[in-house]
């Protein structure tokens, strides 16, 4: 259950801490090149490596310093499962592996704070054009530094969409490509980054208009959801739930700008319904 008590801390002041901890851990990502000898499967085309695990063990250490209270939920389990704490600092260290693997220069470190399954602090940092995207609860969002929103198209004939394809869990994959054919006759296109983090990132900017992927993994929406709340957008689940355990989860994960969320949305019910 979300917890509505007041926060015991600054968030604005905590974000500005996490910035802190985040950036140099995103200048080392940049310098690492990764041997395929040096690639652990974790799961079907899922891959981690020495990267995943420095910057992740970084990561924690910093920001356990800053919130001792709060637990973590980390993508490489540096820290171990919190489930009973309050706050959990939700940690994604690398967040676009393959694309870093294959010297693709689209990744980003992802770190939220939640309270319950809200999250109340969010960071997206992407090292390679130098840019952080930041959120807290009630204070917007912020591209280095400077306010950013949502774009304001109304039509979905103006938006560009973004998706992930599935890559491990292809059960749904015949829905997914349903929606995919009608955003591709009904949209300007889609785009697909490979990184979770900074498809929602782009959409609280406004470079994105909708974002939609299934089967994705806390630590690779939760930051991104923050970031387009305060920017003013919408997001839900496939079915249009504003429930923030499910979305937390990553199980379906449907995020838009607001003037275009109601007609992109019908896309989606219509193909996963
Ligand atoms: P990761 O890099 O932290 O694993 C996009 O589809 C999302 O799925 C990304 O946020 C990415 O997070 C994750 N993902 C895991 N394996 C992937 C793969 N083989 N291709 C693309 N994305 C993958
Ligand atoms: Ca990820």
């Amino acid at each position: 259950m979300d917890s509505l008590a007041p926060l015991s801390f600054d968030a604005e002041a905590l974000t500005s801490g996490a910035v802190e901890v985040i950036r140099p851990v995103g200048e080392y990502l940049v310098e690492q090149r990764v041997a395929e000898a040096d690639i652990e499967v974790k799961g079907l085309n899922s891959l981690v490596s020495h990267v995943d695990k420095t910057a992740e063990a970084r990561l924690v250490k910093g920001l356990q310093a800053l919130l001792p209270e709060a637990g973590f939920l980390a993508e490489e389990g540096t820290a171990g499962a919190s489930d009973n704490a309050r706050f959990r600092w939700v940690v994604d260290p690398l967040d676009g592996t393959t694309n870093l693997i294959h010297g693709l220069p689209v990744f980003c470190v992802s770190v939220a704070l939640v309270d319950g399954h809200q999250p109340v602090v969010a960071i997206v940092y992407d090292p390679n054009r130098d840019e952080c995207f930041t959120a807290w609860q009630g204070g917007g969002t912020h591209l280095n530094g400077k306010p950013v929103c949502c774009a304001d198209r109304s039509q979905l004939s103006d938006a560009l969409v973004a998706t992930g394809f599935p890559h491990w869990d292809f059960d749904r994959m015949d829905d997914y490509l349903e929606a995919l054919t009608a955003y591709a006759r009904g949209s300007r296109g889609i785009r697909r980054m490979g990184s979770a983090a900074i498809d929602l990132a782009y959409v609280a900017c406004g470079r994105f208009d909708l974002f939609f992927e299934y089967s994705l993994q806390p630590w690779d929406i939760a930051a991104g959801l923050l970031l387009v709340q305060e920017a003013g957008g919408i997001t839900c689940t496939f079915s249009g739930q504003d429930d923030t355990q499910a979305m937390l989860s990553g199980a379906e994960t449907f995020a838009a700008a607001p003037g275009i969320a109601k007609e992109g949305l019908a896309v989606i019910r219509s193909a996963f319904g």
